[in-house]
């Protein structure tokens, strides 16, 4: 039996402005771009959620709902540094880490749980609690079981610093009655049409029949069936293939000029593209990524007519994209270029000989194409 612990810290942003600046401590800390430039809240403390303000709304709304808010920009880089300290501490519990973005991660803790010698699941979650709070300052909401998505659910439910354990043979009356869309796949779109049938809890979910739920989820039905029952076995994933290969940078002072800002992506996509050499990679699709003045965060993207990796169409398409959003007094904080999308000849490539002499002939019907 697997034991999976899911990590996620507290109102991530916002605790490490507090951490870091003591006079925040207790106060409603809005993180993100200014009111006055349009900006929107990447993330508030605890403290200000209380007045309704959320991750994503306009900073006017949330200042509105929360005047006595501090508003501070981001700084990513103090983040991405106690990001890689916390995940050093999962890492010392288990090499199964699996980050799934700075401030959240699975750890598969199975090897560290010995329940003859005393080591139980939730002892070693304390643990983890404890060591993360004493060598940050942060804490982290963790939620144990013996499946990726039951505790990705159970850490979220008891935040800030919370602990939730649900014991082997518990989940699904711990799932039951919880909203359909708490589930992993279960968007807002479809959590809606499931209420429409008057499914609106995971265990009336559960309850459907297979035809239900083949006739609704096609051929997804088997796994969204088994996590509706907290029967997933998906294993923690150390190292994920590689599905894009991208550079971004943060200018020091924001850029508007059209020229230098080609200059700019070009260079990015240039060395975009000599890491997709390296990597015998050919990508389709071309994305550019642009933080403006007023911290708002977007992409734009394209498909080439043919996989690649050379410089020269990266270069002119990423140019292609940037272009169109270039308005009069539009400045720019950074920009980023990636390719994704590669070409299947790559994934065949990374076969091993075994699997290649299987698949040599569907690959060159592809490759025909
Ligand atoms: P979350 O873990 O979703 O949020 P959180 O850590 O701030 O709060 P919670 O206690 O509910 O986990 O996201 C982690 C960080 O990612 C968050 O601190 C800021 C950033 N973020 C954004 O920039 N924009 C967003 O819309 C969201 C959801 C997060
Ligand atoms: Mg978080």
């Amino acid at each position: 039996m697997k034991h999976i612990i899911h990590a996620d810290l507290d109102a991530f942003y916002a605790a490490v402005e507090q951490l870091d600046n003591p006079e925040l401590l207790g106060k409603p800390v809005l993180v993100g771009g200014r009111p006055e430039n349009r900006g929107v809240v990447a993330t508030a403390s605890y403290e200000a959620r209380q007045f309704g303000v959320r991750s994503a709304m306009p900073m006017r709304t949330a200042v509105r709902n929360c005047p006595q808010g501090i508003v501070i920009a981001p700084r990513f880089t103090r983040y991405r540094e106690m990001s890689r300290r916390v995940m050093d501490i999962f890492r010392s519990f288990t090499e199964l880490v699996e980050p799934l973005s700075l401030d959240e991660a699975y750890l598969d803790i199975s090897a560290a749980v010995n329940q003859a010698e005393g080591r139980w699941p939730l002892g070693v979650a304390l643990e983890l609690k404890r060591r993360v709070k004493d060598e940050t300052g942060l804490t982290v909401s963790v939620g144990v079981s013996v499946s990726k998505s039951v505790s990705k659910i159970a850490s979220d439910l008891d935040k800030p610093d919370g602990l939730v354990v649900v014991p082997p043979g518990d989940e699904p009356g711990f799932l039951a009655p919880l909203p359909v869309g708490k589930l992993w796949g279960i968007g807002p779109k479809t959590a809606e049409r499931l209420k429409s049938e008057g499914i609106d809890t995971i265990g009336i979910l559960a309850a459907q029949p297979p035809d239900w739920f083949a006739r609704v989820f096609g051929q997804r039905a088997e796994s969204v069936r088994q996590r509706a029952v907290g029967l997933d076995d998906e294993p923690v994933h150390t190292e994920r293939v590689t599905k894009s290969v991208s550079s971004e940078t943060t200018f020091p002072n924001d850029l508007s000029d059209r020229a230098e800002l080609r200059r700019v992506l070009e260079a990015l996509a240039d060395g975009v593209a000599g890491s997709l050499e390296r990597k015998g990679l050919q990508g389709r699709t071309v994305t550019v990524k642009m933080r403006l003045a007023d911290f708002a965060t977007f992409s734009r993207q394209t498909t080439l007519p043919a996989p690649s990796s050379d410089a020269a169409p990266i270069r002119e398409t990423a140019w292609r994209l940037l272009a169109a959003e270039l308005t009069p007094g539009r400045s720019f904080r950074l920009l980023g270029v990636g390719v994704s999308n590669f070409a299947e000849a790559n994934a065949v490539r990374q076969l091993s000989l075994w699997e290649y002499g299987l698949t040599t002939e569907a690959a060159k019907s592809a490759d025909d194409n």
